[in-house]
């Protein structure tokens, strides 16, 4: 299977999780993210340009995720890449310390193409925003604390067996079971 993603580490987080069932490549494309509140649609769409972009042979994964703070209605959900490549999380931090409530979210959708099927699995987690700590993972997770360690201080083991991006491949592992 592909995996359609510019992100390294969300290939080495589904490797750890998939290796069972599939060999995950990365295929390294910026597939179209369609305008949408929904991560599921964006996902759904990205994975069938994916398939054909990857040259529509093997089964493509993409996955398409957000950190969404609480008080701010969500934002920046969608549009997490776009604040992480322009602020930066040090920044995204000294914004969220101003807040009074720093509960917040990640979300995640994996979307499955084959050529013939589309199918979306959601994963989320809940947690509370921090001053950064830990050097693991990357984007947002050395902000983001949950049960009292960041997801930068957690092994890929670990983060993955909580985070959104796990449940969200856990629920694809177990349809590609049933359905491969
Ligand atoms: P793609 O090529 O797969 O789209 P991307 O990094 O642009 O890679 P998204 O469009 O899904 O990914 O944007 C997600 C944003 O949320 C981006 O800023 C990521 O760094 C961040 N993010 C996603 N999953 C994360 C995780 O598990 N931990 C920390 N930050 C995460
Ligand atoms: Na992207």
């Amino acid at each position: 299977m592909k995996f359609v993603t510019t992100n390294q580490g969300k290939v080495r987080e589904a490797r750890e999780y998939l290796s069972d069932l599939t060999t995950v490549e990365q295929f390294d494309y910026d597939y179209t993210e369609i305008q949408s509140d929904s991560l599921a649609d964006i996902a759904a769409a990205g994975a069938e340009e994916a398939y054909e972009a990857a040259g529509g042979d093997d089964p493509v994964i993409v996955d398409d995720a957000g950190l969404f703070v609480e008080e701010l209605d969500g934002f920046p959900g969608p549009y997490s890449a776009y604040v992480e490549d322009t602020l930066g999380i040090d920044r995204v931090w000294e914004l969220a310390e101003s807040l009074a409530d720093r509960r917040a979210a990640f979300r995640c959708t994996v979307a499955y193409a084959d050529g013939d099927v589309v199918e979306t699995f959601d994963g989320a987690v809940s947690g509370t925003l921090v001053t950064p700590r830990g050097s693991g993972g990357f984007g947002y997770d050395p902000i983001f604390e949950h049960d009292g360690e960041t997801f930068a201080e957690m092994s890929t083991e670990k983060k993955n067996a909580l985070s959104h991006r796990g449940r969200a491949l856990a629920k694809l592992a177990d349809w590609l079971a049933e359905n491969s």
